[in-house]
């Protein structure tokens, strides 16, 4: 499964539209992954919302990513969830997982990134890749130099995230990511389904340039 264009949702960046909203709009455009991240829910309210954005995600073909909650993303049958360094390590949460379930972690240094890697993660996200105002405790932005640095060092699928945007995200390509995760580039858009529409056009573009 490829994760060209990762979309996360978030309700405050998204002017009013819900998760579910959210999740429609941006698999309509053609994303290939999408996470639900709210970190103002209940449990229950989470669970709820995610069984919403599971059918939606599978009637399209895409995949779920559940953020920090194992236990949500496996009653709500996710395809996997998504750790920070501050969240399940990944080898407790592949203890838990079944099999074949994705587990996609945040790194922050090319160390990070092979740890991850090393401890069975599916996927790295270099977090942030540039600055960004849509986490508040992100601090500066790494660079593309990282992002060539940590492709060369590992394996596994690369995700830029952070102040990725359709201006930037050929350069961020051709640093060397195989996909980004953005909330408002597509999210925090009027017309959330044509921004991802021209984000994942010009990642197709970037990826034949490159290859
Ligand atoms: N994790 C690292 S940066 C970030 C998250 C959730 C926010 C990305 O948002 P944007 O608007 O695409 O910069
Ligand atoms: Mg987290």
């Amino acid at each position: 499964m490829a994760y060209d264009l990762y979309v996360i949702t978030d309700e405050e960046i998204g002017r009013g539209r819900s998760h579910a909203e959210l999740t429609r709009l941006a698999v309509t455009g053609g994303a290939d992954a999408v996470q639900l991240r709210d970190k103002r829910l209940s449990s229950r309210e989470l669970f709820l919302t995610a069984v919403v954005v599971r059918r939606i995600t599978r009637d399209a073909g895409a995949l779920f990513i559940m953020n920090d909650r194992l236990d949500v993303a496996l009653a709500a049958g996710a395809d996997g969830v998504h750790l920070g360094e501050n969240d399940l390590p990944i080898e407790e949460a592949r203890r838990l997982a079944p099999p074949g379930f994705i587990i996609g972690a945040s790194v922050s240094s090319v160390a990070t990134a092979a740890r991850a890697a090393a401890a069975g993660a599916d996927y790295v996200a270099l977090s942030p890749t540039f600055a960004t105002g849509s986490k508040d405790d992100a601090g500066p932005g790494h660079g593309l130099t990282m992002l060539t640095e940590i492709r060369q060092a590992i394996s596994i699928p690369l995700i830029a995230i952070g102040g990725i945007t359709a201006e930037n995200v050929g350069d961020v390509i051709a640093a060397g990511a195989d996909g980004v995760a953005v909330i408002s580039a597509v999210v925090g858009k009027t017309d959330v389904t044509a921004a991802a529409q021209e984000i994942r056009g010009r990642i197709a573009g970037a990826k034949v340039r490159s290859h």
